[in-house]
């Protein structure tokens, strides 16, 4: 039950979301668009494939409990500080996340719950739930999605137990015919922690890459790519809370699809949860993206269908591949504009934004160029380091006088357009040699994923967009 203003930085003083009321301030920039998603629960909706893929998952790991968090709103605290987030780090940024106030948000990861799960006492646990992240926007982003996160976690004395269960996963392993690359080692860049004997972390990765390799193998060990098996590949990854870090991806459609983060728990962590004698490892899982893969949806916008045409395609435990209903034709249009003088003077002032605005790169995810992987690279949610990070301003600009983040074009896009909107890219931009002022061109796909838009229709939303884009971020269309 969501009741806001449609727009929510002025006008009433507070949100009221699933019963219970939090003050607006500064701060707020959470659109009724989103908030109107809470209670969905995909996760939790019986014969949706992203239930069916949390349900197969978790019989998979017969030894974990699942837990499902009650609502997606957390605090700040629980979402980075706790983690170990750096003040500064870029995911907590207005134009990458989404803020009730200064102290509430919509929790961007499952791994805002690990520190309270831990502390519960459970050591083998399975956390599925809706995390909310600001983003561009294509067919693998939507500002909604659903994680799983799962650890593992054992008393320091077990190494011997480990030990052994390494042995047998390794020997389950050895069969599989899935294409596992994994050149990663312990390195300065990726470590074991220093308070770790190193042949326990070893045992611990271990058991952290066979785990994972199994899932792997049960979700996609009969599938194949152009009637190759499936490639699998591991690469160094980077989170506050844990090392060493991977992330795992999968060769899907001609690039490199990132399907999940992991690591060995940072001891600091499992101390804040008040169970230092433990270590173990964590993983946080995209759901909608082995789902896509695993069920053939070509588009995320799918799961959010509400069509029988879609919804009726599956059943609980079973994978099967989706019959598109059809596929209406996309209807595209282009957007030239110079951003304004303002916006564009808080970019130079802040001396930051334009390397992230240009490279489409996201605090969450970050394209990394030279391997042709989508979202390939050592940073993610947790990943950027802060020295590439770009800086959080502590006092939000609002409107037309923030520098211009293309989030923020994204989001005003989707509010008006909804999930008529397919992708939006950038095509163009330039700075004008004499006036010095800034051009950028955008590319808005649209299509709808249920029927035929008319050219008509097309025109009359993209005219709307177009308004809303000049009205709220100040652009002047060229
Ligand atoms: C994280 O969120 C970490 N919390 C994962 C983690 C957990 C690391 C435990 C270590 C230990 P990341 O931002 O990479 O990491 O997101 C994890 C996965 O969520 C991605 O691999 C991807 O599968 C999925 N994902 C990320 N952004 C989106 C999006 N916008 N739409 C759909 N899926 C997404
Ligand atoms: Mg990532």
């Amino acid at each position: 039950s969501v009741a806001s203003s449609s727009s929510p930085s002025t006008s009433t003083s507070s949100y009221t979301v699933q019963n219970r009321s939090y003050h607006r301030d500064d701060w707020s920039n959470a659109p009724p668009v989103i908030l109107s998603k809470i209670g969905r629960n995909l996760h939790l909706t019986p014969n949706h494939p992203i239930s069916i893929l949390r349900g197969i998952i978790e019989s998979h790991f017969a030894e974990h409990t699942s837990v499902t968090p009650s609502t997606p709103i957390v605090s700040v605290y629980q979402n980075f500080d706790e983690l170990g987030f750096a003040p500064d780090h870029p995911g907590r940024s207005l134009t990458d996340s989404y803020y009730l106030n200064r102290e509430h948000m919509l929790r961007t990861h499952t791994s805002a719950h690990e520190v309270e799960t831990y502390r519960s006492g459970l050591d083998a646990w399975l956390l599925s739930a809706d995390v909310y992240r600001r983003d561009e926007i294509d067919s693998s982003h939507y500002p909604v999605f659903h994680q799983m996160e799962g650890t593992q976690v054992w008393p320091t004395t077990s190494l011997h137990e480990l030990q052994k269960r390494n042995a047998e996963l390794a020997k389950q392993l050895a069969d599989c015919p899935l294409v596992i690359e994994d050149p990663t080692t312990i390195s300065d860049s990726n470590p074991y922690q220093a308070s770790h004997d190193p042949e326990h972390a070893a045992q611990i990765t271990q058991h952290l890459k066979h785990s994972l390799n199994g899932l792997i193998f049960r979700l996609f060990g009969h599938t194949t790519q152009d009637g190759e098996p499936l490639k699998v590949r591991w690469i160094e990854a980077f989170f506050p809370f844990t090392t060493p870090s991977y992330e795992v991806e999968v060769w899907w459609n001609g690039e490199w699809l990132e399907l999940l983060g992991c690591g060995v728990v940072m001891q600091k962590t499992l101390d804040q949860a008040g169970v230092s004698h433990k270590s173990g490892w964590a993983f946080g899982l995209g759901l909608e993206r082995i789902a896509m893969v695993l069920f053939s949806i070509p588009d995320i916008r799918l799961f959010w269908s509400t069509d029988s045409r879609f919804l009726s395609q599956f059943r609980e435990g079973e994978i099967t591949t989706f019959k598109p209903y059809s596929r209406y034709p996309p209807c595209y249009k282009d957007m030239s504009f110079w951003v304004s003088p303002k916006q564009q003077a808080a970019v130079a002032a802040s001396g930051s934004g334009t390397a992230r605005v240009e490279s489409r790169a996201s605090a969450w995810e970050r394209e990394s160029g030279d391997n042709g992987g989508k979202e390939a690279g050592v940073s993610t949610a947790g990943g950027l380091e802060p020295s590439a990070t770009t800086a959080t301003t502590t006092t939000p600009v609002g409107g037309k006088d923030k520098a211009f983040h293309e989030n923020d074009y994204c989001e005003i896009v989707r509010e008006v357009a909804g999930d008529l909107v397919e992708t939006v890219t950038l095509i163009d931009e330039f700075t004008h040699p004499k006036t010095g002022r800034q051009s950028k061109a955008y590319r808005i796909n649209y299509r709808s994923m249920d029927r035929s838009l008319s050219n008509e229709e097309v025109n009359a939303l993209h005219a709307q967009v177009q308004d809303r884009l000049v009205a709220d971020m100040g652009i002047e269309i060229r």
